[in-house]
């Protein structure tokens, strides 16, 4: 890599937890090797991420959404749709990712997917694999914030063995004691819905997903209780049909995700008809005990009914 040229750190649009302290995490294990690293975010920090923040005194990176002609390193995401840049726009030069592979390249480049339960988990085993970083606590703190977020505190199916691992090293670090609790505290930071409209919830954490020439949207909210959600039922399902009619979608679900009972009452818009779920909607709602993960549970279901 030319060590002047600046290299942009780049997470997917919605930034999460992971998409975000990762960008963080990785750009300061590249300045600790002689890169001009800049760690980026397109849009608004989401409770939660700003509490990570703060609570370990890491600066928030900054926020650019166009990065055009620019080298470009992707975490947490590899698929143009996930994105806020044009991937053909960008030189991308690196990948870091647990999602699907969704991307191409005519050049070679660093492209590493892994399938664990954060992208911050790749980051932190690297970093610990290194000889010469020392990580600090912030660092340890933030990606150990990015671990618990992104697997629910290890409930998420997407947990693996290495998840649960990488995070008690970080914890160490980190100081944090009551990795369970630490992360109780992360996810009722998210998980309050009071002061948000129907649009904030549904796009806090919204991800579209393509079938042949359409896409469909799932919204997920991570929630400790599932009361206000279902209080503000109609009103999000009305703004779930809004949504599906303004951006041309298929339809459009918002999962709120109970983390302490373990499941997730699904809210959905019109256009869900074909999709075949375990238990009986009802008013356009269904719960689906144990159903934690958008990607590896909910997601995989839609793609089977739907083909
Ligand atoms: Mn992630």
């Amino acid at each position: 890599m030319n060590q002047k040229e600046t290299i942009y750190i780049v997470g997917h649009k919605s930034p999460d937890t992971d998409a975000v302290c990762s960008a963080i995490a990785y750009s300061e294990y590249l300045k600790h090797k002689g890169i001009i690293a800049v760690p980026t975010i397109c849009g608004e920090l989401n409770p939660e991420t700003k509490y990570v923040l703060e609570y370990f005194g890491v600066e928030e990176p900054v926020n650019m959404c166009s990065i055009k002609d620019k080298k470009v390193i992707l975490v947490d995401y590899n698929e143009n749709s996930q994105g806020f840049i044009n991937l053909e726009d960008a030189n991308v030069v690196e990948v870091i990712d647990h999602h699907k592979i969704g991307f191409s390249s005519s050049n070679p480049i660093r492209f590493e997917i892994r399938p664990y339960g954060s992208t911050a988990t790749i980051i932190a085993k690297k970093l610990f694999n290194s000889t010469t970083f020392k990580i600090t606590r912030p660092i340890a703190g933030i990606l150990l914030s990015a671990i618990l977020s992104d697997t629910v505190i290890f409930k998420s199916s997407t947990t693996t063995s290495i998840d649960v691992k990488i995070a008690e090293e970080l914890s160490k670090i980190a100081e944090i004691e009551d990795v369970q609790r630490f992360g109780i505290e992360l996810k009722k930071k998210k998980s309050s819905l009071k002061e948000m409209t129907a649009e904030q919830i549904i796009k806090a954490d919204f991800k579209s997903f393509e079938v042949g020439n359409n896409s469909f949207g799932i919204g997920q909210i991570e929630v400790v209780d599932l009361s206000e959600a279902n209080e503000r039922k109609n009103e999000l399902i009305e703004e779930l049909n809004k949504i599906k009619e303004k951006e041309n979608f298929l339809f459009v679900i918002l999962m709120v995700t109970d983390i302490i009972n373990e499941g997730s009452q699904l809210l959905l818009s019109n256009g869900c008809e074909s999709i075949s779920f375990n238990e009986e909607i009802k008013d356009n709602s269904v719960y689906i005990k144990g159903m934690m993960s958008r990607k590896k549970d909910l997601v995989p279901q839609i793609m089977e009914s739907i083909k």
